[in-house]
């Protein structure tokens, strides 16, 4: 394939949907990215994210070339270093002295290598992935239900069913093109019901008919409930208990009576709604349940993913149309990492460490010196030993661990202290680059070739439709160089990533005939050519079979000794004792148009347009008590760390919780790190952090000023308490607040020379209100402008983000900047809700108001919500509380 044809195939790299994209370039170099029409994961639809793919390839903020010690230098003295200092690490302090760190956003190739370098050549399992904060609960529950890491459905599972519900899952805002097939379904069969259990009422919800806000972490509780009534209403398969499973009388027992006065005590909720679920559960057998981070983030979140299990294994709704456990994947590649055995307690190709059998086949497959036969650290106690001088060399992959790891202020010590840190990644805007000794950049979404696995099994390739910028390269070379530079040359001398995947599907394959769930021996003879036409293929994919029904379970068949699955016996965790100082219950996730860490959709206008800003969103009760006012500034603490974020009060938010989104770091905020305030407790079984839950305390905080600027160039310097940044149309946003007092004419003139944005001054001062704004033009183009006052700021952001580009010449246009109003010809749209139409609040409820009822509506008269439709259930809820409380209440489109 030649990298500048038109029409190119390939995946997106945000979620773990999967969806396929097909990419065309102009002839003027410009790039557009559509939904591929062909693509089984998503049918041509892509959400706000996947639509704006194009705006985030600038070489912008690029790493371009490898750097030691901060200064450029070439690959071969780079890769050479690394191998050095990994080699003498070792041959020092032993295998276990070093790690690698790596990420479900590798592709399969990338992630194959560096397993089979880390636990075949060096021989320790010391390597994990982000999908330890991610997936690992999940993994670990399939793993004692199911012998194996299989989920046991499809995607069109969600559509055949008659009962979806989602625990823990915001799929609206993070799987949104399965959550628009599920939407779509639903419209299409009235009788189906959707329960959605989360303690946040989120934009999932509106498509809910049953919302049950439970008490955090007290999902067990809530699913052993079930259990028991499945059991009381004879709703039980006894047939499939008896073939195909064991223990359920133990997990029974553990499960207790099902007396719903205590369960509703327990969890929170009122008794008529975990009955009203418990009844809808028991009468559909079409019952699916999908889980995700609300599920697996929690230190009793093995538990959790058993609970669940257990009443689809008690109901023999398991691996039939419509029915089964569903946990969906985070990254694009979450699932491919599991499979090539990314984490540090499996093997490869979903074999055992423990199994001396699997040991030995991986081994003589791969022909390698050594194997790794007991498990490696796990993500939060790998950088606990590397803060306490047990590993001494690490190389950290695709993942920005300074800001997604809890206790993340601590990682950082971890680093810093660390001998010797490589880092590849493809931006340098990232937290964790500042600590790395050697720097390695790699080839980005668009410039490499490879495959992944999403939620449903389908790999699917990504194929490149760039060329390589700079010196970058993509990972699985970088590993090989290195492994060949330590003296594995033999095992590491591989064309490309098509010779990769042949060595993984064949591997898959060794002595399995039918023993392991993870077979895809039937690629294990693709070569380059038929390796680039891959289409996107449901595993398993066994050789010599012909292509069959791709779940699983529904006849049992599962992957243990006697293939029977077993129920496993869970208790409802203990809640976790609230000291008084800190009373709050600290969730934290994602929102809809940003991704992690916001390295790359950080980059674009149209997605920090939603949302520019972090925030804690807070119940008004727990507002009003702490005496902050919706758009102050709120200190959350606990004893790890704090961060300084935007209070947005809303009744969407459970009281007794805060939630601060994941994504914000310090390219983007003075303070807005929230892995710095979440505490570092796991689960027992699987290790994984439970993010969504650390007691805090929020205060307000004390400004004696607030402001907000837009700037032609991107600030050179931060000057205040207090500031968080975006791109804007034609510049960039800037929300400022101050301690204590400041000149703002001195600040304004000191930010904007140091910007380069220095010119000709206007400004205006309302000595009763204590608002001043200042406004420079150079060559009659405005170039920045700022607005202090000393309360939050209340001009329309909107409306100033399009004075950038709009031209201003005439006096009266240049006092309306000062005025900081718009002019009546041109209303303020209010926040942004549709990112692609740029359409904001006021203008949907100003629709609503003259008879648009329904989204369909909106959509005829204003275009929002008809290109990406990731906005959708936004606009609902804009209708549903318009309806309901008849005001023009703008706050709950922000919330979800
Ligand atoms: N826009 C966007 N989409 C993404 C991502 C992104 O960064 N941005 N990241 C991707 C990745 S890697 C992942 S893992 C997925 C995550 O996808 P989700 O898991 O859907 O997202 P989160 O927002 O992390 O958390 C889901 C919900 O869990 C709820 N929750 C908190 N505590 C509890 C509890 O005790 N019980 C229950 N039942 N629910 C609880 C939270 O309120 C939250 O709404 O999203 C993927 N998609
Ligand atoms: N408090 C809290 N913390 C969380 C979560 C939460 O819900 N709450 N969620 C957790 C979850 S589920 C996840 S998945 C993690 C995600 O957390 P991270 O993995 O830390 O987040 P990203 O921003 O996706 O980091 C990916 C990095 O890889 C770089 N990159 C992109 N493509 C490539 C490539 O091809 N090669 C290389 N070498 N680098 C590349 C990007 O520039 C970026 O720096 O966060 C976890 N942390
Ligand atoms: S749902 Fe959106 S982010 Fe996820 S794969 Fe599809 S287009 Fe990408
Ligand atoms: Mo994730």
């Amino acid at each position: 394939m030649t990298r500048q044809e038109n029409g190119i195939k390939t995946t997106c790299p945000y979620c773990g949907v999967g969806c396929g994209v097909v990419v065309s370039r102009a002839a003027d170099g410009s790039v557009s990215v559509k939904g591929d029409p062909d693509h089984p994961a998503n049918f041509g639809r892509l959400c706000s994210k996947g639509s704006a793919l194009a705006e985030t390839l600038s070489l912008d903020d690029r790493l371009l070339y490898p750097e030691i010690a901060g200064k450029r230098a070439g690959w071969d003295e780079a890769l050479g270093l690394v191998a050095e200092k990994f080699a003498a690490t070792i041959a020092e302090h032993g295998p276990d002295s070093v790690a690698f760190y790596v990420s479900g956003q590798i592709l399969t190739e990338d992630y194959y290598v560096a397993n089979k370098l880390m636990k075949g050549y060096i021989g320790s399992a010391n390597i994990d992935t982000n999908s330890r904060l991610c997936m690992a609960s999940s993994v670990a529950g399939h793993r004692r239900a199911f012998g194996s890491d299989t989920v046991p459905g499809t995607y069109q599972d969600l559509e055949q069913a008659d009962l979806v519900v989602l625990v823990g899952s915001n799929l609206a805002w993070c799987h949104p093109v399965l959550f628009q097939r599920l939407e779509a379904a639903k419209a299409k069969n009235p009788s189906m019901r959707v329960v959605v259990i989360d303690p946040r009422r989120t934009a999932t919800c509106e498509i809910a008919d049953l919302h049950l806000a439970l008490t955090p972490d007290t999902d067990v509780a809530l699913f052993n409930g079930l259990l028991a009534f499945l059991k009381d209403t004879g709703t039980l398969d006894q047939t499939y208990i008896a073939r195909h499973t064991k223990g359920f009388e133990e997990a029974l027992e553990c499960a207790g009576t099902c007396d719903i006065a205590q369960i509703a005590r327990a969890t929170g909720l009122k008794p008529q709604d975990v009955a009203l679920f418990y009844t809808m559960v028991a009468r559909t057998e079409k019952t699916v349940t999908v889980y995700s981070q609300g599920v697996n983030q929690s230190v009793s979140g093995t538990d959790k993913v058993n609970a669940i299990i257990n009443t689809h294994l008690a109901t023999g709704r398991m691996g039939r149309k419509g029915m089964g456990p569903f946990s969906v994947t985070g990254q694009p590649n979450a699932m491919g990492g599991r499979e090539v055995g990314g984490l540090a307690n499996m093997l490869a190709c979903h074999m055992a460490i423990e199994n001396p059998d699997h040991r030995r086949i991986v081994q003589s497959f791969w022909n390698s010196p050594v194997i790794a036969d007991r498990q490696g650290l796990k993500a939060v106690d790998m950088f606990r030993a590397v803060r306490d001088g047990r590993i001494k060399a690490i190389w950290i992959m695709a993942t920005n661990p300074v800001d997604s790891l809890p206790d993340a202020d601590e990682v950082a010590l971890a680093l810093k202290s660390c001998p010797f840190v490589v880092v590849s990644d493809v931006s340098k805007a990232v937290d964790t680059v500042a600590y790395a000794d050697v720097l390695l950049p790699g080839a980005a979404w668009g410039e490499k070739d490879g495959t992944v696995t999403n939620s449903e099994r389908r790999i699917s390739r990504q194929r490149g439709f760039l060329p390589l910028p700079g010196e970058t390269r993509p990972d699985w070379w970088a590993l090989s160089e290195v492994a060949k530079r330590m003296g594995f040359g033999d095992g590491f001398d591989y064309s490309g990533p098509a010779e990769i995947f042949a060595e993984y599907a064949a591997l898959s394959a060794q002595e399995n005939g039918g023993s392991r769930d993870f077979d895809i021996g039937a690629l294990s003879q693709l070569n380059a050519d038929t390796y680039d036409a891959l289409a996107p293929i449901q595993w398993p994919r066994r050789a010599g079979e012909p292509e069959r029904d791709v779940r699983f379970f529904a006849g049992g068949g599962f992957f243990t000794e006697d293939r029977k699955a077993n129920f496993i016996g869970v208790e409802p965790a203990k809640l976790r004792k609230m000291e008084r100082r800190y009373p709050f219950v600290l969730n934290t996730g994602r929102i809809r148009d940003q991704w992690h860490t916001m390295t790359r959709t950080g980059k674009t206008a149209r997605l920090t347009s939603h949302i520019a800003e972090p925030f804690a969103e807070l119940h008004p009760d727990d507002a009003r008590a702490a005496r902050i006012a919706d758009a102050e500034l709120v200190e959350v603490r606990s004893p790890h760390g704090s961060v300084v974020v935007r209070a947005h009060v809303s009744g969407r938010n459970r009281k007794g919780s805060v939630f601060v989104p994941m994504h914000w770091t310090d390219q983007f905020s003075s303070k807005g790190r929230i892995d710095a305030v979440v505490a570092p407790k796991t689960d027992l079984h699987s290790g994984q952090p439970g993010s969504k839950f650390t007691p805090v305390a929020i205060s307000k905080q004390d400004c004696a000023w607030y402001g907000f600027a837009i700037l032609r160039n991107k600030p050179a310097k931060h000057l205040s308490d207090y500031w968080a940044v975006a791109p804007c149309d034609g510049g960039w946003r800037l929300e400022l607040a101050g301690y204590t007092e400041t000149d703002f004419e001195a600040f304004a003139r000191e930010l904007c020379s140091a910007s380069g944005t220095d010119a000709e001054l206007l400004s205006y001062k309302d000595a009763t209100s204590g608002s001043y704004r200042l406004a420079f033009w150079k060559d009659g183009d405005l170039t920045a402008a700022f607005f202090f006052g000393s309360k939050p700021v209340e001009v329309s952001r909107q409306w100033a983000c399009g004075l950038l580009s709009a031209t201003a010449t005439s006096p009266v246009e240049r006092y309306r900047v000062l005025a900081g109003r718009t002019p009546a010809d041109r209303p303020d749209c209010g926040a942004i809700v549709c990112s692609c139409f740029q359409i904001g609040v006021n203008q949907i409820l100003a629709a609503a108001k003259n008879g648009a009822a329904t989204v369909a509506a909106i959509g005829e008269v204003l275009q929002a919500g008809t290109n990406c439709g990731s906005c959708r259930s936004e606009i609902n809820a804009l209708l549903n509380d318009l309806a309901a409380k008849g005001t023009d209440d703008d706050d709950i489109a922000k919330a979800g």
